[in-house]
């Protein structure tokens, strides 16, 4: 199989490509964020209240805003990720991946024979069997699989993760990270963000897509993560977006 080569600069400036997140499955919270204008959109089924049930109606309502359906799936498992893209996601960001073993079994899950292990069916993304042949072709080239790195062993195997033909880019798990180095939840502290250097450093190099999840986002740590490299961001989640609005009315009304 052939790598897919991500553009990753525009008229050489670094191209950002916006996402959000969904931790629960209701399509209503997809379809209001996706209209503020995302590109893309994932759904958690690791973490949050997401199912596998949830995964086409939250498709059917990003296709309206072109906006495009990535799942996070539960597990680094084969039936997780082939059931995601069967239900319509047109990508999958895979979590538990800390070495080229572990990346390369979540590439054979998302693509069908020879390249991979993918059953066929008649499913939701080939049109229930209508575009069989279409969806075939188009596979290949536009299911993207993003390992979620997320683990100071992942960082040490970066660039062999990312050697793995089929692997479309890395995405950072900041919350996790921290965790991994022994410092739950700071986040912004000198060693991660030297981590996350490391691994954009090394999705530029190999040309694939540096991402990461900006769970509360700022412009501070939106500018910073886009000045080290990072161009697949997603910015903040449902769950996030609605506690903050709703705080924010609270404190409007003085009484809080
Ligand atoms: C993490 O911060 O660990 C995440 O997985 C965010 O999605
Ligand atoms: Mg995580």
């Amino acid at each position: 199989m052939n790598s897919k080569n991500v553009e990753i600069t525009v008229a050489g400036r670094k191209k950002l490509s916006p996402g959000s997140w969904c931790q629960s499955g209701n399509p209503v919270n997809a379809e209001i964020i996706a209209r503020a204008g995302f590109e893309w959109i994932a759904l958690d089924c690791e973490h949050g209240e997401a199912e596998c049930g949830d995964i086409a109606d939250f498709c059917r309502a990003l296709k309206p805003f072109g906006c495009t359906p990535y799942v996070r799936v539960k597990a680094n498992d084969t039936l997780e990720i082939r059931r995601a893209l069967d239900l319509g996601a047109e990508g999958v960001i895979v979590p538990l991946v800390n070495n080229a073993q572990d990346a390369g079994r979540a590439v054979r899950a998302a693509h069908y024979p020879p390249a991979g292990i993918r059953g066929f069916a008649f499913h939701r993304g080939n049109g229930w069997g209508v575009d069989f042949d279409a969806y075939l072709e188009r596979s290949r080239h536009e299911i993207k699989v993003i390992v979620m790195v997320e683990s100071k062993e992942a960082v040490e195997n970066i660039d062999a993760i990312l050697g793995v033909d089929g692997v479309d880019g890395a995405f950072i798990g900041p919350y996790d990270m921290s965790g991994s180095y022994g410092i739950p939840g700071r986040t912004d502290a000198p060693v991660i963000r030297e981590a996350c250097l490391k691994v954009a450093r090394a999705c530029r190099k190999a040309r694939k897509l540096a991402g990461q999840h900006i769970v509360l986002p700022t412009d501070e740590n939106i500018a910073f993560a886009v000045g080290q490299g990072f161009s697949f961001l997603a910015l903040g989640m449902n769950t996030v977006f609605l506690g903050q609005g709703a705080a924010r009315a609270m404190e409007m009304s003085k009484c809080r």
